[in-house]
């Protein structure tokens, strides 16, 4: 266990790539998704098998979301009950319609971060000062990654299969060496500028377990190494994907600090982050022929000023 109290000491002498893209670069290590990127995403597509790697907003079975978040509400505005009684609405030729609206955390669902969205020592991603988020994000918001779009090879590295596990536990910690070794496991290799899509299938225990999933809440997932930010900084990773909430071990074993991979590779080196993604019909066909890349597509909804968005990535294969 390391003696540190601040992030600042623990991520010191961290890389970063600030500046690497320009003084006013908001989308940070998605620059690596070149057109040449987007065509290799597209020659890894051998069966035309579409998957949608969003969670249902409003699943009746409940949504998980990180501890303080709450999850979507959808209210009904309009419904065919509107046009019951004195005052309805009404339109020539007597059309009726469902209208809604949803009072939602932008990251209370499968969401892009934007890379201002955490941060340490009073600066963002590319150095920007940690003021520019007051009221809402003049820099590095969500806004400017879903207008790129992210769109690449992705290539799925299914952890808990290859623990031979239903799902990894609580706390449960694995490394980039870990990456690998489930990726040669898998008969694949891991390439520069793959999209990471890690599976861990930890949500099954939300469903499963209700209330009782948040007592001890610490999910599975990566832990902060220097040899693991190098890893992604020299395969120039653009873009890390899981199905936990929050896609790193909540609570770093060694520091005791949360979520310090937000901190070390969205910050300083700006790999976007999406988390609560569903990869269990995705995982299914990968292992059933053994094919563990495709093409990866996912744009954010575009919301001014805003630290995350909902999104429906696809998967193609
Ligand atoms: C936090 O950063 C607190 O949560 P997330 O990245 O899961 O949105």
């Amino acid at each position: 266990m390391t003696d540190l109290t601040d992030m600042r000491d623990l991520l010191r002498d961290a890389p970063t790539n600030w500046g690497k893209w320009g003084a006013d670069d908001e989308v940070g290590a998605l620059n690596y998704l070149t057109s040449a990127e987007v065509l290799r995403g597209v020659a890894a597509i051998r069966s035309g098998e579409v998957f949608t790697l969003q969670r249902m907003i409003g699943d009746p079975k409940g949504d998980p979301v990180w501890p303080g978040r709450t999850p979507a509400e959808r209210t009904m505005v309009l419904d065919e009950s509107s046009w019951d009684g004195e005052g309805a609405p009404s339109y020539p030729g007597g059309l009726h319609y469902a209208d809604d609206k949803i009072d939602a955390y932008l990251q209370g669902s499968t969401q892009y971060d934007a890379l201002g969205h955490v941060w340490y020592d009073g600066q963002i991603w590319n150095g920007y000062d940690a003021r520019t988020t007051v009221g809402g994000l003049d820099k590095a918001s969500v806004a400017p990654i879903a207008e790129r779009g992210v769109v690449g090879r992705g290539i799925l590295l299914d952890m808990a299969r290859y623990r031979g596990k239903e799902n990894l536990d609580k706390a449960e910690t694995f490394t980039h060496e870990d990456l690998e070794a489930c990726a040669a496991a898998q008969g694949v290799t891991i390439e520069a500028h793959d999209i990471l899509v890690i599976r861990t299938n930890f949500l099954k225990l939300f469903f499963d377990q209700g209330p009782a999933f948040y007592e001890g809440f610490c999910e599975p997932g990566l832990t902060y190494s220097p040899e693991l930010v190098r890893w992604f900084q020299e395969r120039e990773i653009p873009n890390l994907v899981t199905d936990t909430i929050a896609n790193e071990v909540t609570i770093d074993p060694d520091s005791g600090f949360a979520l310090p991979l937000h901190c070390a590779l969205m910050r300083n080196l700006g790999v976007a982050l999406t988390e609560i993604c569903d990869l269990e019909k995705l995982a299914a066909s990968c292992a059933a022929d053994g094919r563990y890349t495709f093409l990866y597509a996912a744009a954010p909804l575009k919301v001014n000023r805003a630290s995350g968005s909902p999104v429906n990535p696809l998967a193609i294969r």
